[in-house]
């Protein structure tokens, strides 16, 4: 396929208007046909039509006859040169063969049934059409299918018709009335078993709800009915809007490259965003349940209404609507915590990514694949510009910009700019500068000090720098909002001036590279809380000493900024193993440290939850952010040997901890304790973070003293997975829940021992039906530090119930696999080499996921020598294959490109 790199600034606003749009699906066994009927309206007259379209087209005829085109097969592109100068109806009769479609977008088959994906290019896989987002029509879509085979025949809309023919077959007809893009369309056909509920809005139109599982997994669909009623209750309390079609119809499928799709009215989702029942699913299963159904449901106004002009302004919708979903779960329980997460996310997956190969601007300037440019940073690092609108005019200016929004843009097609100016008009004031959030790319670095000024008041001096990305060398200072407080040396929060008033909190508003803010009326040594909930997407620097680091810890009133405090302790403290590590020094001791983390543990006031989060290191990715010749082992190294010296000198503590953890299911008073419910869920990730340090002393010990969960002591000489296994059995019998069955799992997947083996095995057997948990099961062999790990995945890669072409397995066993820190990056090379083949593998039949695995190589510019010499390596094979695709080959350029750059 031939290079083409598609450019922002070469936007030119469509030449024709599709008025209407007529599908007309005929499914066969091995083959379907498309027929379909657009009435094309030239905007200028004289002009070429150009159709996006790679499918076997059997005719294409214009007003009935047969049309004079050129084919363009290599840039799936059709011209016909000489169209009607006014309206005409273009028909075109297209072959599809959905069973071998392995790509999973367009029209494909899974299970029998069959599903399409045509965000964001899908739909030219089914017909000729303009196939880009700012050609809006209405469509209409008739589905003729065998009526035993395909009882079940789903389109976009509202069903208004249907019937049957002699010859076994049947018919339905939907028409949608709301214009859309053809990346929304889209068709279900197959047996499929339905739950209905309903919704009344507050305008009290009854909404029908529908949502097709197999008859099977119809037990698990409740939560997530249940999580829909909710989110669009949200929307219509917290955004004010309401839901616009008589019926929402959502579709589980196992085999799908993504979370879920928002098409209009018709929600296809991932089987793993849908189903849940606490024996199978984790807590974060059934919080990953309640966001993803409301991210879709909140796309029908953000995305659907109004959608995009071109896939540039992808964040527009994305950014916004994964802004809603984090506010709807924050809404829903646990909200500070909710925020720590979103920040760890970031961090962990979206910064390295600003800081690396494929950096890009929240709205890209440029891509070759669009399928590549559904990332965290025009996602998550969008959801945060999003928020930053938010912070800076409070809940009332930011519903007030969207109110602007909807009046201005409902039913069109629009950009980030557009946007933008619904913020800024309706509040009266200028965001010119906030555009930069937009076109540049890279986390900005905040440095900051701070000093208590002789005549009074506190003066904080921020320095803005923003990194030079691949794209872009030189940066403009950003505007942004930095909430700050003040506490005095006893962690009380301190009084000052700002802008006239008195508060103990503050938005600081940033414009320039330098600024000097003075917090007026202070008059008594301070320490600055800084960056409060996470208020810009940054890297802050400020010269704490670890005292008033475990002072923030302690008493802070924000709890993102209390959180924070705690990981820069644990940064520092892996940074000084690093050190002792390369130099071949002993590890120092980190009694701060432990001492702060023996407080946490102790202290009866502090939510589980958060709790669970203070006690997360941060992980290998965040630790190495910002560093050059990396040597990943080391840095794991450094991070696990921090977490043996927590364990040590915080056993008792932790012990404690669990034993109170383990009694809070039962004493919690809710009725059942074993369900998901937001308040358990903390208690479990609490038991779940402290069983991750306990193993380490327990199983140093061999045969502690103590007992494991407060079960019986060892016998002398039973291992720890001897013991666990028995705790598992009998836990078994008492609860069926999976969140502690995984948390045991993770507790012990890494113990060499071969209890551990014979337990994996148990739960593999006992789920073989079961293809939601099976994926666990790959993700605990995919994620082991034991030695032996590459050969059991390659094992793995052969069991029955493992499918290279199901997107879930492959994420599951080889994505884990190379976020494994030593195994992936082995001095031997050999995780690099798997990888490499399992991406060129992949690649042949869908490139997406094969796309998503490679980034796994991101890291490449960075490392040291040896593994960058390694990793060159294998990605100059991947790229010198025959036919890799324009997915693969964009992101391994882009990291060869900047591997050859810093080596020069
Ligand atoms: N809009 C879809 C993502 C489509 C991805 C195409 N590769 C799901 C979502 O963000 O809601
Ligand atoms: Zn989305």
């Amino acid at each position: 396929m031939s290079k083409t790199v598609h450019y922002l600034k070469d936007y030119r606003a469509p030449v024709f208007e599709v008025r209407k749009t007529d599908l007309h699906f005929d499914i066969f066994d091995d083959f379907t046909i498309v027929k379909s009927r657009l009435l094309v309206n030239p905007k200028t007259a004289g002009v070429p039509l150009v159709l996006d379209g790679s499918a076997e087209l059997l005719s294409l005829k214009i007003d009935g006859a047969a049309a004079d085109f050129v084919l363009d097969t290599e840039n799936e592109r059709l011209t016909v040169n000489d169209v009607p100068s006014e309206s005409f109806v273009i028909e075109a009769e297209t072959r599809l063969r959905p069973s071998e479609n392995k790509s999973l977008m367009g029209l494909y088959a899974s299970g029998g049934n069959l599903f399409t994906q045509c965000e964001p290019e899908g739909f030219r896989k089914i017909t000729f059409y303009p196939d880009r987002p700012d050609v809006m029509s209405k469509f209409t879509t008739v589905i003729t299918a065998d009526k035993k085979r395909y009882p079940v025949l789903l389109s976009n809309g509202n069903k208004v018709d249907g019937g049957e023919t002699s010859d076994g077959r049947h018919w339905v007809k939907w028409i949608d009335p709301f214009a859309k893009p053809s990346y929304l369309f889209a068709l279900v056909a197959g047996g499929l078993a339905v739950t209905k509920d309903s919704f009344t809005t507050k305008s009290g139109r009854r909404v029908a709800i529908a949502f097709y599982t197999t008859e099977a997994d119809k037990a698990k669909v409740p939560f997530a009915v249940e999580s829909l009623k909710h989110a669009m209750a949200w929307d219509e309390t917290r955004f004010g809007l309401e839901y616009d079609l008589d019926v929402f119809m959502v579709v589980a499928v196992g085999d799908f490259n993504m979370g879920a799709m928002e098409n209009k009215g018709l929600n296809i989702f991932n089987t793993k965003y849908v189903l849940a029942d606490s024996q199978t699913a984790t807590d974060a299963d059934f919080e990953g349940i309640e966001s993803v159904i409301g991210h879709e449901y909140f796309h029908n106004w953000t995305g659907n209404r109004v959608t995009c002009r071109d896939w540039f302004q992808l964040s527009l919708k994305e950014g916004l609507t994964v802004f809603r979903d984090q506010e709807f779960s924050g809404d829903r329980a646990g909200r500070a915590v909710r925020r720590i997460e979103n920040v760890r996310l970031l961090r962990q997956h979206q910064f390295p990514e600003d800081a690396g190969p494929t950096a890009h601007p929240v709205r890209p300037a440029s891509y070759e694949e669009m399928n590549n440019f559904y990332t965290m940073t025009v996602y998550e690092k969008g959801a945060e510009v999003v928020r930053m609108y938010h912070t800076l005019l409070g809940e009332e200016g930011f519903q007030k910009g969207m109110k602007l929004y909807f009046k201005r843009h409902d039913g069109q097609a629009v950009t980030c700019d557009d946007f933008r100016a619904a913020m800024a008009d309706a509040n009266g004031i200028n965001l010119d500068q906030f555009s930069l959030w937009y076109s540049q790319a890279g986390t900005p670095v905040l440095d900051v000090s701070g000093r208590l000024k002789d005549n009074g008041g506190f003066e904080l001096t921020v320095r803005q720098t923003v990194p030079a990305t691949p794209d872009m060398a030189q940066k403009q200072p950003m505007m942004m909002p930095l909430k700050v407080g003040l506490l005095d040396k006893q962690g009380t929060a301190v009084e000052f001036d700002y802008q006239g008033k008195r508060a103990t909190e503050a938005v600081l508003l940033l414009t320039e590279a330098e600024q000097t803010f003075t917090l007026g009326g202070v008059n008594q040594a301070v320490v600055p809380s800084l960056l409060r909930g996470f208020s810009a997407p940054v890297h802050l620097n400020y010269p704490y000493s670890d005292d008033e680091l475990t002072l923030l810890l302690a008493h802070d009133s924000d709890e993102f900024a209390r959180w924070e405090a705690g990981q820069t302790l644990f940064r520092r403290a892996v940074a000084a193993n690093l050190a002792a590590i390369e130099n071949g020094t002993p590890l120092p001791e980190h009694r701060g440290l432990t001492a702060a983390i023996r407080r946490v543990l102790a202290d009866t006031n502090l939510d589980p939850a958060f709790k669970a989060v203070l006690l997360g290191m941060p992980s290998e990715s965040e630790l190495w952010d910002g560093a050059g010749n990396i040597n990943p082992q080391h840095y794991h190294q450094a991070r696990e040997r921090l977490a043996d010296q927590i364990a040590r000198e915080c056993l008792a503590e932790l012990v404690e901890a669990r034993t109170w953890a383990l009694a809070q299911e039962t004493a919690s008073g809710i009725e059942k304790p074993y369900e998901y419910h937001p308040q358990l869920a903390g208690v479990r990730a609490l038991l779940a973070a402290v069983r991750l340090y306990t193993i380490r002393e327990e199983q140093h010990a061999k045969v502690a003293a103590a007992a494991y969960d407060g079960e019986q002591p060892a016998a002398p000489g039973q291992t720890v997975c001897a013991r666990l296994q028995d705790f598992i059995s009998r836990y078994e019998q008492l609860t069926p829940n999976m969140t502690h069955e995984i948390s045991v799992l993770n507790t012990v997947n890494h113990l060499e021992e071969d209890g551990r083996n014979r337990l994996l095995e148990r739960f593999a057997d006992r789920y073989a039906d079961d293809a939601l948990v099976m994926d666990k099961y790959f993700v605990l062999i995919g994620s082991s530090r034991r030695s032996d790990t590459l050969a059991q995945v390659q094992t793995a890669l052969s069991h029955p119930k493992f499918s290279l072409e199901n997107p879930n397995k492959a994420r599951s066993l080889l994505g884990a696999f190379s976020r494994n820190v030593p195994h992936f990056h082995a001095e031997n090379g050999s995780g690099y080499a798997f990888i490499a083949d399992k991406v060129i593998e992949i690649d042949r039949f869908n490139p997406q996921v094969a796309a998503r695995l490679v980034q796994a190589f991101n890291l490449c510019p960075k490392l040291e020598p040896h593994r960058k010499s390694l990793m060159t390596g294998q990605l100059q094979r991947i790229a010198a294959q025959k036919d890799v695709s324009k997915d693969v080959g964009e992101i391994v350029g882009k990291i060869l490109a900047q591997a050859g750059q810093n080596a020069a």
